[in-house]
């Protein structure tokens, strides 16, 4: 082990530069890769192209560990070289605990059916986290790290034969104290600027994301934004209100392949057709007067978010196909959204779960546009790209058919 460090620390000061430069690079190719991935702008946008970001992301987010673990093995040096630097110590310590930290939870996520759904709740909460207070400490030490801000003697990683060309290149021009004073400005300004433009958003993140408990609060939000206009309102069941679930427990991330759309009584219908021995066509009116029960269960969506306790009433699933009647040569139920480009489907077996709800209302209120309502379906075993927003028509089809997500990489094994 001395021996392979005493070999490692050979060009010392050059290795550490290239570590750093190395290091920078996958740093700037994870947050690209992981921004595309959580923006919501990109999601409907790159399609099949998601999966494989996210493939870069992970390939890219294990190899990050190895130069930290390459730095690792030369950081006693380092160390004692920053002495009298408390400062770049502290920076050192802050961006070691944050490539860590983000290994970490990244393995939690990318692992998340080996761990589950709690932890991997926290695991992405973690890396949010991370990544709101990383990323522009990371870029406001880019940028002020840029050469001609930075007076030689004072950068962290040193490669003596570059510091004695650029103090050959530069010798000290003007006042110093003039000199110092404009980069502290600057430095300033970049931070105001970063806190200013990332801010908000953090704070709004902080809201939703830390604040989940008071989740249904936020949910009200949406209600009240509700983009659709159906009458009547659906009255909710003694379980729903107040709901039996107790509330629910965590926040939904609005998910939406295309814009969201909304419906009023004139262009909202439910169907249930294809191999079917009576198919129905229901409108508004008619649909909300169908039998409805209530169930409580949780909701887990692959990316790594749960929302626990849902109180969801509607009609099962299970009580629609036996009122339609499945035709003997049909294998699969096919799920249409009102989005008109969004599908699922589930085997005739696991359509048959008890729990399978085509919901109404959620923790005795409709299910806002922006959650999928009027309809969606809720299939709780499954990871929630099952649960088709603005669900508007079931066909019971031959063979099989590739659901949205599927297409594009997601398992057609959905089981949570
Ligand atoms: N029509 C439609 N349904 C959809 C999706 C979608 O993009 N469009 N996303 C799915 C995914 S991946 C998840 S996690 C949940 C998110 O539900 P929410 O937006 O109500 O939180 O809806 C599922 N159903
Ligand atoms: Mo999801």
């Amino acid at each position: 082990m001395s021996g392979l460090i005493e070999r490692l620390r050979k060009g010392y000061g050059k290795k550490l530069v290239s570590l750093h430069a190395w290091n920078g690079w996958i740093v700037v190719i994870l947050a690209l890769t992981g921004l595309i991935l959580i923006g919501g702008f990109w999601r409907g946008f790159l399609g099949e192209g998601r999966v494989w970001i996210k493939w870069a992301h992970i390939v890219v987010g294990i190899a990050s560990i190895l130069p930290v673990v390459y730095y690792l093995l030369l950081a006693g040096k380092h160390w004692k070289q920053l002495k009298q630097k408390p400062w770049q110590r502290f920076n050192v310590l802050v961006v070691l605990g944050l490539l860590l930290g983000w290994f970490g939870s990244g393995v939690l996520l990318w692992q998340f059916k080996a761990v589950g759904p709690a932890v991997s709740n926290v695991a992405l909460t973690v890396h949010d986290l991370l990544t709101w207070i990383g990323l522009p400490y990371i870029i406001y030490h880019s940028i002020t790290r840029v050469k001609w801000l930075k007076e030689p003697n004072r950068r962290t990683i040193k490669d003596e034969r570059k510091d004695a060309e650029s103090a050959s290149l530069h010798p000290a021009a003007g006042s110093p104290q003039a000199v110092y004073t404009r980069k502290a400005f600057i430095r300033g300004a970049i931070g105001l600027g970063l806190a200013v433009t990332v801010g908000p958003s953090f704070l709004k993140w902080l809201g939703t994301s830390l604040g989940s408990v008071g989740g249904s609060q936020t949910i009200d939000k949406l209600i009240e934004n509700d983009a659709n206009a159906l009458i009547p309102a659906p009255q909710p069941l003694p379980a729903s209100a107040p709901p039996i679930g107790g509330g629910a427990i965590g926040q939904f991330r609005v998910y939406t392949v295309t814009p969201i759309p909304s419906f009023t009584n004139a262009d909202w219908s439910f169907k249930i057709d294809g191999l079917v021995n009576q198919s129905f066509q229901w409108d508004w009116e008619k649909f909300v007067a169908l039998k409805r029960t209530v169930q409580v269960s949780d909701f887990h969506c692959v990316t790594g978010w749960s929302v626990y306790k849902n109180t969801w009433e509607g009609i099962p699933l299970k009580e629609l196909l036996k009122l339609a009647g499945v035709k003997p040569g049909a294998e699969t139920v096919k799920f249409y959204s009102g989005d008109g480009v969004y599908t699922d489907t589930l085997t005739l077996e696991q359509a048959d779960m008890d729990d399978v709800i085509v919901a109404v209302m959620h923790d005795g209120k409709p299910i806002p546009s922006d959650l999928g309502g009027p309809v969606r379906l809720i299939v709780p075993k499954m990871y929630a790209y099952k649960s088709v927003k603005w669900l508007n028509r079931i066909e019971l089809i031959k063979g099989e058919h590739v659901g949205y997500w599927e297409a594009r990489g997601y398992s057609n094994d959905a089981w949570v």
